[in-house]
């Protein structure tokens, strides 16, 4: 069995076999025709032109590539000096129009009846009773995104702690949920912090969502953005205050808010109730302090009188309070004559004191 006895088995090599004369075998070969080499005229000008044509396919697939990647370039980050917009500033300049159109429509539904159509508050040819937004110095930095966002999630007491505010909570994630979702949140804050210059922005018809047409002029009506981004305040101007009302508790000129200490003199009254003073002739003393009971019976939309002389000056303005609440102004001495005057707030609302007479 092996030629290696001694050895252990495992180390054992295997037995050479004896060798074997080859086994004859019938060999395949090709035709002649497959080994002739030399090329015919014909044949070798077939080839270059088959070869030529390949190339051609070649080169013709590689410049579709590449002016595809270049167009495709050009379309996603728009053309050299400012020629055409990026595709996705261009989406998104679509998906903003969208916004400001949804969020005009969003506005006029909910917000125009108490800060007017046009965001002017009290200062409408309609008043409301909520503050004026569309004022460059409230938009400038006051009236920011945030702010914005803010105060319709936690409604109008975010913006002066007044928990009587009637500014209701609009976003359904306010606490109670208000009937706004995030989304229409974003279109209301698209709407008001919109830029002149950019646009145009169409009115849409609220049900139907296509464009409006002017009645008279028979056409598209547009949407006028609020932001002016070439305002800038003035360079001595104190910022906005975070609370609105406080600024009118400081209005302009020479006003005092009147002599403190004991009230003296003649106590006239006065009313306001829906945006107006009930009584707008008020008789008072000449050259005597009087004052004056003040009634404001609107609830949460705060009031005052201010008096001015007859150029405009503010002699006295009294503090602004939120009604339904009645407070007692102490008023200085006035010369005789007619007097008008204001609450500081709605300036729409007017009325005559005459001194004297
Ligand atoms: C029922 C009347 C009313 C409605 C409707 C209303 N607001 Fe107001 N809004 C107010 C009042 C009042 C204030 C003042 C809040 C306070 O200090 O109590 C106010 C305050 C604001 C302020 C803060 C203003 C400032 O100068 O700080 C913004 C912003 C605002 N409202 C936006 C809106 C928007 C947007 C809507 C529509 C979704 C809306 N309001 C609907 C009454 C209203
Ligand atoms: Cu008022």
């Amino acid at each position: 069995m092996t030629d290696q006895p001694g050895t252990p088995p495992e180390e054992r090599l295997p037995a050479p076999r004896p060798s074997s004369a080859p086994v004859p075998a019938e060999r395949f070969t090709a035709p002649p025709s497959v080994h002739r080499n030399d090329l015919t005229p014909e044949r070798a000008g077939r080839i270059v032109r088959q070869s030529a044509n390949a190339r051609w396919v070649g080169f013709i697939a590689v410049t579709v590539v590449a002016l595809f990647v270049i167009g495709y370039y050009f379309w996603e980050l728009g053309l050299p000096g400012g020629l055409s917009e990026p595709r996705l500033d261009q989406a998104s300049s679509e998906l903003q129009v969208v916004a400001v159109e949804r969020g005009y429509n969003l506005y006029q539904a909910n917000c125009a009846q108490c800060h007017g159509v046009n965001g002017l508050g009290p200062l409408e040819p309609s008043p409301g009773v909520g503050p004026a937004l569309n004022r460059q110095d409230k938009l400038f930095a006051h009236l920011n995104a945030d702010y914005l966002r803010n105060i319709l999630t936690v409604g109008g007491r975010y913006a002066c702690g007044n928990p009587t505010s009637i500014m209701p909570v609009w976003s359904n994630e306010g606490s109670p949920p208000g009937p706004l979702n995030y989304k229409q949140i974003d279109y209301l804050i698209a709407y008001i912090r919109a830029e002149k210059g950019t646009g145009p922005y169409r009115v849409l018809d609220p049900e139907l969502l296509e464009p409006t047409e002017d009645p008279v002029t028979g056409e598209e009506q547009t949407i006028e953005p609020w932001v002016d981004p070439a305002w800038t305040p003035a360079p001595d101007s104190t910022p906005y205050p975070d609370c609105w009302a406080d600024e009118f508790t400081n209005p302009g000129g020479s006003a005092s808010p009147g002599p403190s200490g004991e009230p003296t003199g003649e106590v006239i009254e006065e009313a306001a109730l829906g945006l107006k003073f009930l009584n707008q002739d008020l008789q008072a003393p000449a050259d005597a302090p009087f004052q004056i009971e003040f009634d404001n019976q609107d609830p949460g939309t705060p009031h005052n009188i201010e008096i001015k002389d007859a150029g405009g000056t503010s002699l006295f303005a009294g503090a602004i309070f939120n009604g339904p609440a009645v407070q007692t102004y102490q008023v200085p001495a006035l010369p005789a004559g007619t007097y008008p005057f204001i609450c500081t707030v709605h300036p729409n609302m007017t009325g005559t004191l005459t001194a004297g007479g």
